[in-house]
């Protein structure tokens, strides 16, 4: 029970209803993740209990300083996740993300992770802001191709370009621009939406943080499924799910569509 003597549960409920309602209601619903929507299908997230930040500082691992001043180390991160995301399955809130853009038969997400687990549920308009670990290219950018990021690969740590020089996963590192098409795309489905849902991110990384606070400017309902309070859950207009994304997405598509 909480003050005013509402259970929880009816709470929650209420709030699960609401997300419903704006689901269906809207036109443009776009999605926006973090991390925190794949820990459940078990890959760590940056800042949380077993966070990969908690044992090195951000710009030690995902930097070019970083791969140069510890190619060993950075490249072990890197073959963990790798590993991680090839042996992970996405969870139940995929799968509801799924429902939800078969029945609105549009549903841009734009996403941090870059895991791939997004695709691999089946969701279709996914926007990496922060690139992919599919492939790696030359540190040097001798201009060899890029190369595929698969186990043989980490035969030899770390890898190498045909050049002789070490290679860089084809993520975006800090530091590092965004990729033009997507940062401007993600921009414009911020000015153009009419619902943002915001899933499992910190909103400490920018330019990505920005994005639903473009949503929040014009008037535009924010619903944000999180574990834990962010700088977005006190903005007017943000409709607070607290909970895991596996739970909550569920229990939202549940009401909105049927099982
Ligand atoms: C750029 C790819 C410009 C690599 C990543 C000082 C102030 C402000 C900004 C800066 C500053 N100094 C520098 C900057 C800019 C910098 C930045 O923002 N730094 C931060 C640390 C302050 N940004 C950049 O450098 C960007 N580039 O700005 O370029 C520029 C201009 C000119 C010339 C050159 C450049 C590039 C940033 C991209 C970095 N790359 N990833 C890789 O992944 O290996 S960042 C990486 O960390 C992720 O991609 C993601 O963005 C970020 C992690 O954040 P989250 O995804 O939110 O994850 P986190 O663990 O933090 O949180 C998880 C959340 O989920 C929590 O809230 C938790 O409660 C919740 N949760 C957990 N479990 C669940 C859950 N929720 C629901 N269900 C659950 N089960």
């Amino acid at each position: 029970m909480n003050e005013a003597g509402i259970k929880e549960e009816t709470l929650s409920a209420k709030l699960i209803s609401e997300a419903a309602d704006l689901i269906t209601a809207a036109s443009l619903a776009v999605v926006s993740t973090g991390a925190g929507m794949s820990s459940e299908s078990g890959v760590r997230t940056f800042r949380g209990e077993d966070g990969f930040w908690r044992e090195y500082r951000a710009e030690d691992l995902a930097s070019i300083e970083g791969i140069r001043r510890n190619p060993g180390l950075v490249w072990e991160w890197y073959r963990e996740r790798l590993k991680a995301c090839e042996e992970l399955e996405p969870h139940a809130g995929y799968s509801a993300l799924v429902r939800i853009q078969r029945e609105k038969s549009i549903l841009p997400l734009i996403t941090q992770n870059v895991d791939g687990l997004h695709q691999k549920a089946g969701i279709k308009d996914v926007i990496e802001l922060h690139g992919s670990l599919r492939t790696a290219s030359c540190i040097d950018g001798c201009g060899a191709p890029c190369v595929r990021m698969t186990e043989d690969l980490f035969e030899e740590l770390p890898p190498r370009c045909s050049c002789g020089s070490i290679l860089r996963p084809d993520v975006v590192l800090f530091g590092e621009q965004l990729p033009h098409q997507a940062l401007k795309r993600a921009f414009r489905l911020a000015d153009s939406c009419d619902l943002m849902i915001v899933i499992g991110t910190s909103m400490v990384v920018y330019p990505a943080s920005s994005i639903p606070l473009i949503a929040l400017r014009r008037g535009v309902r924010v619903i944000e499924i999180n574990t834990e309070e962010t700088p977005l859950s006190s903005v007017e207009g943000t409709l607070n799910l607290r909970g895991t994304a596996g739970r909550i997405l569920p229990e939202i598509v549940k009401v909105a569509y049927g099982v």
